[in-house]
């Protein structure tokens, strides 16, 4: 049955990696309708989306990222006034180096600079204000934190040239390369890049997104955004998936998105994540930006037992408690002598 899917295009071959272009989801669904046909279609893909993927080490300036071995923590430093849940607080370059050698000294793996908040509702930000923000803070953190790779979270290709000279390694943009001029200058700038997904642009995206179905459109649009970056000569080896939480999408969007992370995994890159103190966490805990800690560091927990590559967060000791939790529940073998790889001694 599997091989009938096959032969109509369901699964494409890309070097030795299979890519599924249909999500689980969409099975899932279908097996409602039609329980006995396709139920074991979707164990199938849930097996499939359950595979350890050996995705090649990463290069991020300075660090080569081995996702085999865990995940890594991006820190967030917004030096934006207008941020949701940061704004205004890191806005001098003393007060956001101090605030990134907090971060790295609490266990970052490496920091995301910011100079534009793509808040909901958020007007975008001029050229050259963008640039004031975020060139110093990168140059004075590059200086002081030499070992630490940067990311500059833009979708401008000026703010990521001189980004770049100032000492930053990966470009983030939300906008999931879509300007073809940011394209072109990430491909000509030879660093690695975040592709994200987001329907539309911050300042209407959250008018009633509506998807048929949200994992197999992401899913879809970011295969499609690689393909662009592979034709323009930005190879997926260097590139990162985000399904961009809270870009175009709803509470409930956001929640299933996570649930099937999973599938993302079938894009062959590794995924990053960023939930952190989102609104949606909000909306299921009922709390307000500055009390979300626990509920972001659940939910990257939860990103990271679905594929997550890398998350995003403000709240790092809070994360690294939550995964360091998950990865010892996750490779726990003290289940008594039955269950010993080695003799007890
Ligand atoms: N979320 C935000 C900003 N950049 N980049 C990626 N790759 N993934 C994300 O989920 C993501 C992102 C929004 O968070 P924040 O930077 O805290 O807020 P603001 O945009 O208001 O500055």
């Amino acid at each position: 049955m599997l091989a009938e899917l096959v032969g109509d295009g369901w699964l494409g071959g890309r070097g030795d990696a299979a890519v599924v272009r249909w999500s689980a989801s969409l099975l899932e669904r279908w097996s409602e309708a039609d329980a006995v046909e396709v139920r074991p279609l979707t164990q199938a893909f849930d097996r499939l989306a359950a595979l350890e993927v050996r995705l090649p080490p990463f290069e991020i300036g300075p660090r080569t990222f081995d996702f085999s071995q865990g995940p890594a923590v991006m820190g967030v430093v917004n030096v934006t006034p207008d941020s949701f849940s940061d704004g205004g607080r890191y806005t001098t370059v003393e007060a956001a180096v101090a605030h990134a050698q907090l971060l790295v000294a609490a266990g970052a793996d490496l920091l995301d600079v910011g100079g534009e908040s793509t808040r909901p509702g958020a007007d975008p930000v001029e050229t050259e204000v963008e640039l004031r923000r975020v060139v110093p803070v990168i140059e004075a953190i590059a200086a002081a934190l030499p070992g630490v790779p940067l990311s500059v979270d833009t979708s401008k290709p000026l703010v990521a040239s001189r980004a770049v000279a100032a000492g930053a390694h990966l470009i983030n943009d939300v906008t999931g390369l879509r300007d073809q001029a940011m394209l072109q200058m990430v491909v000509a700038l030879g660093v690695p890049a975040c592709v994200m997904h987001m329907r539309g642009e911050p300042r209407t995206m959250q008018r009633e997104p509506v998807y048929e179905d949200v994992v197999s459109e992401v899913l879809d649009e970011l295969e499609q955004a690689l393909m662009r970056g592979e034709a323009a000569g930005l190879p997926r080896s260097r590139v990162l998936v985000d399904p961009g939480i809270g870009f175009g999408k709803s509470v409930d969007h956001n929640l299933f998105l996570l649930r099937r992370l999973a599938d993302l995994k079938l894009l062959g890159a590794p995924v990053l994540v960023g939930t952190s103190r989102k609104a949606f966490l909000g909306a299921v805990t009922g709390r307000p930006v500055e009390a979300r800690a626990g509920a972001s560091a659940a939910s990257a927990a939860m990103a990271v037992l679905g594929g997550a590559s890398m998350v995003r967060v403000h709240d790092v000791p809070q994360t690294r408690d939550a995964l360091a939790v998950v990865r010892a529940i996750a490779t726990a073998q003290g289940g008594g002598s039955r269950f010993s790889v080695t003799s007890a001694a």
